[in-house]
């Protein structure tokens, strides 16, 4: 056991037993195209997080006190389809524990596991896929679990909401509901684009967050960075209305590649992550009990859960 906290929180805060939120980092890149290094993200993000202030301006408070239990890190690569396997499974067990499930990767195909997990534990689950990239592919360079493919099985199996796409294959338009999609250069034209994009959420949202959603001013340390992408101020001020009119279960945050020499990528991945939780327990007291509200089915198939995890 590593004593290691998350963001160097005091141990009291770090428990899993007494912790509302699980961090689950998945230092996996094994099919990218271009630049590799996500399997180093983990890491940065920590390095960074460690770093950070922890009270939140915006919302008065000091989420950390909820607890953040850090997860032993997920270090299966044998192949995709192994580390999505291994994803979906540990996912779904800290879900099953009742708690607020977070995942920082890696590559984006880690997704294909989180959102399979949630999907089985959710009711009509929607899926907020914030990328550059349309990722709807069925299978590319001979693996459906290809980072190309992250949210083909969503697509077919939740209510895919995407946003900020700027980049695709002309297959993908076959696969892609434009009904759902909000384009990046739509986005800079429509004043309102927040507001039907959260019409368009189910209850329960899981956001899955390709960090190249954002514009390589901000947002350079990523393997594919695209021109034209979100501010930091617009994504924030949208992830905080999802967050108050929504259920969101949980997100999972990737494709951080880190540069030695250029560590602003890091550490706004690292705000990232604090302020989606931050908006997630804003107003909650930390002696509240947390309730995931997981789907009344999975509860009545409950497996031995409880004895499940490797720790
Ligand atoms: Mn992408």
């Amino acid at each position: 056991m590593s004593t290691r906290t998350y963001a160097g929180i005091p141990a009291a805060y770090s428990s899993l037993d007494t912790s509302k939120i699980v961090l689950i980092p998945v230092p996996y890149d094994g099919t990218s195209t271009w630049q590799k290094g996500a399997d180093k993200g983990p890491e940065a993000f920590l390095k960074a997080s460690e770093n950070m202030e922890l009270y939140d301006i915006e919302t008065g408070s000091e989420v950390y006190k909820q607890g953040v239990y850090l997860a032993e890190a997920i270090e299966e690569k044998s192949s995709p389809e192994a580390v999505v396997a291994k994803v979906h499974k540990t996912v779904k067990e800290y879900i099953l524990r009742n708690k607020f499930v977070t995942i920082f990767g890696g590559e984006h195909s880690i997704s294909i596991g989180t959102i399979r997990a949630f999907n089985e534990c959710f009711d009509d689950l929607t899926v907020l896929h914030i990328d550059a990239h349309a990722d709807l592919r069925a299978s590319y360079e001979g693996s459906k679990c290809n980072h190309a493919c992250a949210v083909y099985e969503a697509s077919q199996t939740t209510n895919l909401i995407q946003l900020g796409i700027r980049s695709m294959d002309v297959t993908e338009t076959t696969v892609m509901d434009q009904e759902k999609t909000w384009f990046a250069h739509d986005m800079v034209s429509e004043e309102y684009w927040m507001d039907s994009v959260i019409e368009a959420l189910g209850e329960n949202v899981f956001i899955t967050f390709d960090l190249d959603a954002f514009d390589p001013s901000i947002m350079p340390s990523t393997g594919t960075p695209e021109p034209g992408g979100l501010l930091w101020y617009e994504t924030l001020d949208f992830l905080r209305r999802v967050f108050e009119q929504r259920n969101v279960v949980g997100f999972d945050i990737v494709e951080l590649c880190p540069r030695e020499e250029e560590k602003s990528s890091d550490f706004l991945a690292a705000k990232l992550y604090y302020k989606m939780l931050s908006y997630k327990f804003d107003g909650i007291d930390s002696e509240d009990s947390f309730e995931s509200n997981f789907s009344e089915s999975t509860k009545k198939s409950l497996p031995k859960f409880n004895n499940d995890i490797d720790e």
